[in-house]
């Protein structure tokens, strides 16, 4: 129980519920518009795995190598090949939210597969937007498929926003000291 953490017993909680929540809410409203991110694959030429702002990119064993490459000063994900299938696996440190992508190059058939269990068929280049599905929110992580290689299989992917879940217990615990700093130096009537 989240109030037993803050170690407040049940008057208290009855007589500051009320102000606990209230500073509950917007802490909820800024950690969660602090905790976007996106990831653009800096300047630097890499090779997987990678991490990048709490995303982790690894290559399936067995499949195409892929890189983080492209123009000095603006790095993408990009995998090509010819016979052999990608798969590569976005895995988030925290559970996430794929709020868009940029796919900036394209060539055969991609999918990209949430860890929930969708899929979605990459059929263009463009700017595509996830959050709205809720296969797409609160993932694990997803996988960037090209199965079975065609020739010439490429794709490149930019500017991977996502919004980490915010972690109740360590918001209530936030709250509570909040709260009870607060409360410590507010005068109580008699
Ligand atoms: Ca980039």
């Amino acid at each position: 129980m989240p109030w037993e953490v803050a170690c407040y017993n049940e008057s208290m909680l009855r007589e500051e519920f009320p102000f606990a929540l209230a500073l509950w809410i917007p802490l909820v409203i800024v950690h969660g518009t602090t905790c976007a991110e996106t990831i653009d694959f800096g300047t630097e030429n890499q090779t997987l795995p990678y991490s990048e702002d709490g995303l982790t990119f690894i290559d399936a064993n067995g499949t195409s190598p892929v890189a983080v490459t492209g123009p000095p000063d603006d790095k993408a994900l990009i995998a090509g090949t010819n016979v052999t299938p990608i798969y590569v696996r976005v895995q988030g440190d925290l559970p996430f939210t794929l709020i868009a992508l940029d796919i900036e190059g394209l060539f055969r058939a991609w999918e990209l597969r949430s860890s929930k269990g969708d899929i979605y068929q990459v059929e263009e280049v463009g700017t595509f937007a996830f959050f709205l599905e809720p296969s797409w929110q609160e993932i694990d992580y997803f996988d960037i498929v090209h199965l079975p290689a065609q020739t010439n299989g490429t794709i490149h992917v930019d500017n991977i926003r996502v919004q980490y879940v915010p972690e109740p217990s360590a918001l209530w615990l936030i709250c509570g000291a909040a709260a009870g700093g607060l409360f410590r130096r507010t005068p109580r009537r008699a």
